[in-house]
């Protein structure tokens, strides 16, 4: 298995708890999250599993660095504060605080960005419940132990209520605590790594929904996008009884471009025919390629004499653009343009306008032509 390249989509790096005997990455793939237990140094991995998330030979594995993990105590009773704390360090944790009420870690969260908070109920001032509410509040990620005397049913409704997550038994040994803890490591850094699966398959859907409705070759929007979209348009312009005209335009003799220098210079004459357009058009207006070198402009809320006026600042906009991939031949543009009347359909927009295209080039090209209906 080629390893360098797993390592550059590393997304968080953790130890596994067993230090010595391995090490772990989690990475994100394409397809999920995945451990990756790793033996040899870090420049050499030599991958001796690749586990899905999930996988039982996997749960040891977590995303938040143990000695990463920032934790608050909270205990009235400055014994229990030095029994808990010392458990933790003896079991890899490093980052705790402590304090003795509710008010003071309501302060304290505000500039700590606490992981998890180990929660006595009662106390004196406010009280755990209360406590780990507002923390909540603050910081609604804030992951809560309620730390407990006894375990009973009011208790565990009042803390759920109250946002925790999990007990721990006051007369608690070593084991029950770390145990905890750990499991509510798991539990974030499965979160964590949740969201950013989800984060990553949000950004990859709007990439996906770009590439459906653009044109691959000027990155206007496709043929597709702008059908489909006719119809709302025309539907709402007719309800809001607003104008609406669409222009189909075409480079004129395009195939000479094509002929004397390459298609790749016809391509980048479409491209810039493209970005002339998008350029000139309102912000408002739809611009799509129809295919080949032509194009298809939808202008909602304008009546004909507004789209002839653009048309014609279109044309000239392009007649005076200096095409530098063909630089022998003066490129230049026909349109037609057509506004759609009350009774008319979707396809007449397209049919009639394509219809004036063809009776531009007919009559001598470089011309913009258009009926008032
Ligand atoms: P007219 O003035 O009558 O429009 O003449 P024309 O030469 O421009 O004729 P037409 O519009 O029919 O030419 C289309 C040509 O465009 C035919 C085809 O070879 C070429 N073409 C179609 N798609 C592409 C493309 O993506 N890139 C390039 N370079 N050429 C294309
Ligand atoms: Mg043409």
């Amino acid at each position: 298995m080629n390893t360098s390249k797993k390592t550059e989509s590393c997304w968080e790096f953790m130890n596994c708890p067993d230090e010595k005997k391995s090490k772990c990455h989690a990475y994100l793939t394409e397809t999920g999250f995945k451990c990756w237990k790793t033996v040899g140094t870090e420049s050499n991995y030599e991958a001796d599993e690749c586990l899905q998330l999930g996988n039982k030979d996997c749960v040891d594995c977590s995303f938040y660095k143990k000695n990463a993990v920032k934790i608050l105590i909270v205990d009235d009773e400055k014994t229990n504060l030095l029994v808990t704390k010392r458990m933790l360090l003896q079991n890899g944790y490093e980052i705790i605080t402590t304090c003795t009420s509710g008010e003071k870690a309501l302060e304290l969260i505000k500039t700590n960005d606490f992981n998890l908070a180990l929660l006595d109920i009662q106390m004196h001032g406010i009280d755990g419940y209360e406590t780990c509410r507002r923390l909540k509040e603050i910081k609604p990620a804030l992951y809560a132990i309620m730390l407990t005397g006894t375990v009973n049913n009011e208790s565990i409704k009042k803390s759920y209520k109250a946002g925790a997550m999990d007990f721990v038994r006051k007369q608690f040994d070593n084991m029950e605590l770390i145990v905890r803890v750990e499991n509510a490591i798991k539990i974030m850094s499965t979160e964590k790594a949740l969201q950013h699966s989800h984060k990553t398959i949000f950004e990859k859907n709007a990439i996906l929904e770009k590439l459906l409705i653009t044109d691959n070759l000027t990155q206007v929007f496709n043929r597709k996008y702008i059908l489909e979209n006719l119809s709302t348009h025309i539907y709402n312009s007719k309800r809001y009884n607003h104008p609406i005209s669409l222009m189909m335009l075409d480079i004129d003799r395009f195939k000479l471009i094509n002929d004397n220098y390459g298609h790749l210079a016809g391509d980048e004459a479409i491209i810039l025919l493209a970005s002339i357009l998008s350029s000139e058009m309102r912000k408002t207006d739809l611009v799509g390629r129809y295919g080949g070198d032509e194009f298809i402009l939808l202008l909602p809320n304008t009546n004909i004499s507004g789209a002839i006026k653009k048309a014609e600042e279109v044309r000239k906009s392009v007649e005076l653009n200096n095409f530098k991939m063909a630089p022998d031949i003066d490129v230049t543009i026909s349109i037609g343009v057509y506004e759609l009347g009350d009774e008319a359909e979707p396809d007449d927009l397209i049919n009639q306008a394509d219809k004036l295209l063809y009776k531009a080039k007919k009559n001598g090209r470089n011309r913009v032509e258009y009926l008032i209906s």
